[in-house]
């Protein structure tokens, strides 16, 4: 019978092909106008945070400039950028929404 050791099992994985998804940070970023109480709704309605946990992170942002709102593979992290401003937009604040590859 095969004995299966670390290095056959890494060299069956890379010739399937089988990788990790790349990681993305989805950062918020501060800004003198945008509202609290609408940074802790994006918090809540976008990242699934309770009011504590939002409320934590958006003043994490407004005192330090940023924070992380989670890491997610590329196309969910597009999709939360996305959301965020376009609901930043419609309620005309000028919220910042980006990610970067973790
Ligand atoms: N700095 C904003 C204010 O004082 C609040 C704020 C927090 C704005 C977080 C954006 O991502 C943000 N009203």
């Amino acid at each position: 019978k095969e004995l299966i050791g670390t290095d056959n099992v890494v060299e069956e994985l890379e010739r399937q092909k089988i990788k990790r998804p790349s990681m993305y940070r989805v950062i918020i970023l501060n800004d003198d106008y945008t509202p609290m109480d609408f940074v802790v709704e994006v918090l809540s309605k976008f990242f699934n945070m309770d009011t504590d946990q939002a409320t934590q992170i958006m003043l994490t942002i407004h005192y330090k400039g940023k924070a992380s709102c989670g890491v997610f593979t590329a196309e969910v992290a597009e999709t939360k950028v996305d959301q965020v401003c376009r609901f930043a937009r419609k309620h005309e604040h000028p919220l910042m929404c980006t990610m970067e590859k973790v």
